[in-house]
Formats: structure tokens, C-alpha cells, sequence
């Protein structure tokens, strides 16, 4: 088996167990069989040009490279090109774009940086994969400095239509360093399609129907990888008791209440105003549904760095507290709105003993908690999965109910839908979902991805 090289923005600590769940996990095992190297930023932006050495630690067999950032760096690869250009655009979203020929420069010097720690590191036979939009020109800068491993690409969030990743200046010379990748791995079909459609009219460049593209003297295999959860790890959470959240739900059956729950990233990506206006419109249009019904909103802080971020928070803040100031009355609260994170295992507790799993985002590359709100149900009394029709989840997940982000109307629709369903089609909805997300789990995503990377298998087809 041949040694596997992990390049990400971040790099995830290695001595973490499975119960802490997420992809790292995944890659980190991986990594531990095979033995390896993690290379990423480490989180700290230094003061000077001068203390930038890369530090290497030995973890098992596998040896981490870590690098400082400067302020600039951070500024113009990290909060600029990369949130600020390329995870707007990536997700739909022109009018969030702020580009600065800065933060470009900002981007290639890092990406440069990250290439220079990594050469001597490399082995002849390695594997090399590389995560997300943070690194796309990393496999053309390892390449001018002679690399001849095969490198992979996996880009965890969407790719949009040509007409939109036109609009970022040097669009062509983002996706030709794509195609210095042997394997370019996306969440969904409509990405793969998007991407094939840009190949095409930019490129001048044929994209075969196996997702095969010759480029120069290069073969590039473009594939769909749709990333998945340890299954066995999440269920077995949530089935674990959990002291704190007992309480609660037996406080809340004890009253006949009933739960709606999302949980998310704070990012405008995720659609959280038009969730909370849907659910007070789930309020005014089912009237008897006040009381009996409360939407928990947990919402983890996330480059508040970044002014759009900063916009979304006050939004959501707003929102939670004037529909409480409509709706509440002295024992009911309908919005619980967490600005905050929950431990993972409480997180597995709350999903159990909620009735509906609201993922709503406006575009997602996959949108894990969609799977995990599946594999904590019981099958007893599951609950059911309200889910956007615009997440990557929502072209394997069918069983949910598929809602349009946009429609308000058609949101507070589907939740009534969910909240009053009969047991028998909740059980068989679950038992399709919970099978889908089987079948497709991390384990799953890892072995195609690699199969392809190191033997040039393709991925199995979709169904
Ligand atoms: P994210 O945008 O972060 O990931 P998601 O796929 O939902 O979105 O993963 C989030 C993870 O963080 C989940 O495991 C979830 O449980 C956890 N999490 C989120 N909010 C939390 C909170 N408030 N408290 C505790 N835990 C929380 C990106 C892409 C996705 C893609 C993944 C993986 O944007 O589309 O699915 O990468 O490729």
C-alpha cells in the first residue's frame, strides 16, 4: 500500500477517536494505516516574514508539517481569496464577492509556501491528496518544482456553472491548475456537470462521458465522490443516554412539545433567516401548532472576521427575537437560538429527540448534518428529515422531504408535513435513508477516492 499525503487548510488533530466524528477522523485513520503525512497551516498567524519554518511532529506513523501564517497571509489567502472570493462565488453567491488583486497574490504566495514545505518531504511512490478550494493551484506548484506523484483533488463544497465561476478574474487559470490533478473528485453530479460545461466552452476540451479529460500530455480523471459519516460511530452516540438531554425531552413530552432542529456553521450558505422565517410561518398558518412545537436553532461562530459573517449574525439575532416577541407566551418559547457549539455527543442526543431534522442550506457541497440527523433516529419513532433540494445530500437522500431554501411557503408546508406524519411512512422513510447513508458512508468516500487516485478505478456509478 502506498504512503498517503494529506494537504488541507487546517490540519485536524491526529489523536482524536472516531466518536468526535467528521471527516478528519476518517482521513486520520487512513493515514494511521497506510503511515503518512499531514500538512497544513497551523492556526497561528506570526508577526514577521521571519519565524515562517514549517514544524513537523511525529504522531504513530504519521509525521504532521505545520505552518505559521503571516497577518498578510491570513488576510489575503485565508479571509481574502478564499473567503471572500472563492466561498461566495463557489456557492452561488456573485453579490458577496469582494476581489482584490491582493488577496489573489496573497493566494498563490501561500499556495507556493505550502509547496516548498511539502517537496522534501515527498517520497517517490506517495500518494498525494489535497483538500478543498483553500489549495486548488497547489498541484501546479508542485509540479514546477518536479513532482511526479499522483495528486488528488477533492473539493468538499459546490462547483458552480461556468456563467458564475466566469465572474472571478483569473477564472481560466483557476481551472487549468485543476487539471494538474490526476483525480478531480466533487460532492454531486450537478457539480461534475458544471464543471464538464466549463471544460467545454472555456477550454475547447472534451470531457468524455467517464469524466476522462486529456490536457497536454495529461490524463485527468474527474469523478463524483459524495462524502459520507461513520454510521456505526454516530448511532451508537446517539443511543448512548445523555443525562442533560433527558431531562429535557421528558420536560417536553410530559407538555406534548415537539422539536424541530437545525444545526450549522454560522455561514449565509445555510440558508438560516428563510429556516426561521419558515418556521414562523409554520405558526401562522397551523395556529395549532403553537405550544405544541419549538425550533432549536444551534449556530457555530465562524470567520467573524469576514464583514458578510458579521451581517448574518445580527440578521439571525434579530429574526430569533422578534418572532419569540410575536409568538411567545410566559411558558413557551418557540425559537431556542444557540450562538454557539454543542459537544458531538450531545449533539447525537438532540437529534434523536428531535422530530424534525430542518437542513435547509441555499447550497451545500454535501451537508453532513443531513446524514447524521438519519443515523440517530431509532426506528421505533424516527423523525423525519426536511432537506434542501439546492445540498448535495439531496440527490442520494429521496426519502427526505425535499424543500425549496427560497419558498418560505413551501418550507412551513413540509414541516407541518413532517410534524404530523403518520408512524408507518416515517419507518419506511427511514429505513430507505438510514440504507442510503449506509452506502455511501466515509469509509466508502475514502476507498473510491483512493482506488481511483492510486489504480484508476473509476467511481462506482450513482443510482
Ligand atoms: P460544513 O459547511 O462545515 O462542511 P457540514 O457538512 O454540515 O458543513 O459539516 C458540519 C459538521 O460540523 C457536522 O459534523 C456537524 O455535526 C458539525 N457542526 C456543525 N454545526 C455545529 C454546531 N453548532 N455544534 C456542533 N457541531 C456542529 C463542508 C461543506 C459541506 C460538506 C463538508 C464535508 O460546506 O457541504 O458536507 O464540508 O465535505
Amino acid at each position: 500500500m502506498k504512503r498517503l499525503v494529506v494537504i488541507s487548510n487546517r490540519v485536524a488533530d491526529l489523536t482524536k477517536t472516531s466518536q468526535s466524528g467528521g471527516l478528519a477522523v476518517g482521513l486520520a485513520d487512513s493515514l494511521r494505516q497506510r503511515g503518512g503525512v499531514w500538512l497544513g497551516w497551523d492556526g497561528q498567524t506570526a508577526n514577521s516574514d521571519e519565524n515562517l519554518e514549517p514544524q513537523s511532529k511525529q504522531v504513530g506513523d504519521v509525521t504532521q508539517i505545520t505552518l505559521p501564517l503571516t497577518r498578510r497571509d491570513y488576510e489575503e489567502y485565508y479571509l481574502g481569496f478564499s473567503n471572500s472570493v472563492l466561498w461566495p462565488l463557489f456557492h452561488y453567491r456573485l453579490d458577496l464577492v469582494e476581489y482584490k488583486t491582493d488577496y489573489l497574490e496573497g493566494y498563490r504566495r501561500v499556495n507556493a509556501r505550502f509547496a516548498d514545505a511539502l517537496m522534501s518531504s515527498l517520497h517517490e511512490d506517495d500518494l498525494i491528496w489535497i483538500h478543498d478550494y483553500h489549495l486548488i493551484p497547489l498541484a501546479a506548484e508542485l509540479r514546477q518544482r518536479g513532482c511526479k506523484q499522483r495528486i488528488g483533488f477533492f473539493l468538499h463544497i459546490p462547483l458552480p456553472p461556468p456563467e458564475m465561476l466566469s465572474a472571478v478574474p483569473r477564472h481560466r487559470w483557476l481551472v487549468e491548475s485543476l487539471l494538474q490533478f490526476d483525480v478531480i473528485g466533487l460532492q454531486s453530479q450537478t457539480d461534475l456537470n458544471n464543471l464538464q460545461h466549463y471544460i467545454e466552452q472555456h477550454l475547447s476540451t472534451e470531457v468524455s462521458a467517464e469524466g476522462h479529460v486529456r490536457w497536454g500530455d495529461r490524463e485527468v480523471i474527474a469523478g463524483v465522490y459524495p462524502i459520507g459519516i461513520d454510521v456505526d460511530a454516530f448511532v451508537e452516540m446517539a443511543e448512548r443516554p445523555n443525562d442533560e438531554v433527558l431531562i429535557e425531552t421528558r420536560r417536553r413530552e410530559i407538555l406534548g412539545r415537539r422539536q424541530v432542529i437545525g444545526v450549522d456553521r454560522l455561514d449565509y450558505s445555510k440558508g438560516l433567516p428563510d429556516r426561521l422565517r419558515a418556521f414562523a410561518r409554520l405558526l401562522e398558518l397551523y395556529p395549532e401548532m403553537r405550544k405544541s412545537v419549538a425550533l432549536m436553532q444551534i449556530a457555530t461562530p465562524t470567520r467573524e472576521e469576514v464583514e458578510a459573517y458579521v451581517e448574518i449574525r445580527t440578521e439571525l439575532e434579530a429574526l430569533s427575537g422578534a418572532i419569540n416577541g410575536r409568538f411567545a407566551d410566559f411558558n413557551w418559547t418557540p425559537v431556542h437560538y444557540i450562538h454557539g457549539t454543542v459537544p458531538r455527543d450531545a449533539l447525537a442526543a438532540l437529534f434523536r429527540s428531535s422530530q424534525v431534522g430542518f437542513v435547509t442550506p441555499l447550497r451545500d457541497g454535501m451537508n453532513l448534518v443531513a446524514k447524521e440527523y438519519v443515523a440517530a433516529q431509532s426506528m421505533d419513532n424516527p423523525g423525519v428529515l426536511v432537506l434542501s433540494k439546492f445540498a448535495g445530500a439531496a440527490e442520494d437522500l429521496r426519502e427526505a422531504l425535499i424543500v425549496n431554501p427560497y419558498d418560505v411557503d413551501d418550507m412551513a408546508r413540509n414541516l407541518c408535513r413532517a410534524l404530523t406524519m403518520p408512524l408507518d411512512e416515517r419507518q419506511e422513510r427511514q429505513r430507505a435513508l438510514l440504507e442510503r447513508i449506509r452506502k455511501r458512508d466515509n469509509a466508502n468516500w475514502l476507498s473510491n477516492f483512493l482506488a481511483t487516485l492510486e489504480h484508476e478505478i473509476s467511481p462506482p456509478p450513482l443510482d
